[in-house]
């Protein structure tokens, strides 16, 4: 069960942010009613939000999943591959030593070259974690998160998805619904990684919603992806369906939103 998660609202210059999508120029008005929607919905599950200080000297800093890794054991914060996030883990570790007495943090320096990893390419499945390498988390990056988990006591596995088209993170593809069930688009489906899971598949009209996030009793999805929405329901999920066309815009989905913990 999470009990609360960090979130930060957007900033007037969203739009200065990085995306690799043409889906036009965000909304800020619409950006921050969305976010205060997505709010409401943490709540709705339950949990105590902490709202760190929006900002605007880093345009992408709403995203902030991509600057931690939190399990129950510790928070791990990270070294984002995209050089210009990398100064809004500051404030994101203020916020979690209040809450987290062991806070370890990704090197950058890792004698291998500079290591990157963002929380985006982290799916926790219970205790096995996945960690995907991507345009954003390298080899150096994955494998340190990979052995500070093992010493935490967790497992984890590597997924390479440098050849997955249309995906930023390993989690704009996969999202792990709790019960050993995975959400999978489907370039992501057949690999052995994930054959000892249940998969759920998303159809690839709605692989944006593969960017899932189970909280508590709920699924929270983003809104107009009719056919994976039935699918949740017919499995029994509650689902809270939310409007994210402007983080959309921004290479944003629902998880890279919050730090649930
Ligand atoms: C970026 O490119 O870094 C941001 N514009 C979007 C990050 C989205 N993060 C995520 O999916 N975990």
């Amino acid at each position: 069960m999470f009990t609360r998660a960090i979130v930060r609202p957007p900033t007037e210059n969203l739009a200065d942010g990085l995306t690799s999508v043409s889906f036009g120029v965000p909304d800020f008005p619409t950006a921050l009613a969305q976010h205060g929607e997505y709010c409401r919905a943490l709540k709705q599950c339950g949990l105590e939000l902490v709202t760190l200080a929006p900002d605007n000297h880093h345009p992408d800093a709403t995203f902030v999943e991509d600057t931690a890794v939190l399990t129950a054991k510790a928070a791990i914060l990270t070294h984002p591959g995209a050089t210009s996030r990398r100064e809004e883990i500051r404030s994101v570790e203020t916020s979690l030593s209040k809450f987290f007495p062991q806070l370890l943090r990704i090197n950058a320096q890792s004698g291998n070259g500079v290591a990157t990893l963002d929380g985006g390419d982290v799916c926790e499945a219970g205790e096995h974690f996945f960690i995907g390498i991507s345009a954003r988390t390298n080899e150096a990056g994955a494998q340190q998160l990979a052995s500070f988990l093992g010493q935490l006591g967790y497992t984890a596995s590597l997924i390479d998805i440098r050849e997955v088209k249309n995906i930023l993170h390993l989690k704009s593809g996969i999202a792990h619904l709790g019960d050993r069930r995975l959400a999978l688009i489907d370039a992501l489906a057949d690999l052995p990684a994930f054959r000892e899971y249940e998969c759920v598949q998303v159809p690839g009209d709605d692989e944006y919603a593969a960017n899932c996030v189970r909280v508590n009793d709920h699924v929270l999805l983003p809104a107009g992806n009719g056919h994976f929405a039935r699918s949740l329901k017919h499995l029994g999920y509650q689902t809270i369906v939310l409007d994210m066309s402007e983080f959309r815009k921004m290479d944003g989905g629902l998880s890279c939103l919050s730090l649930r913990f």
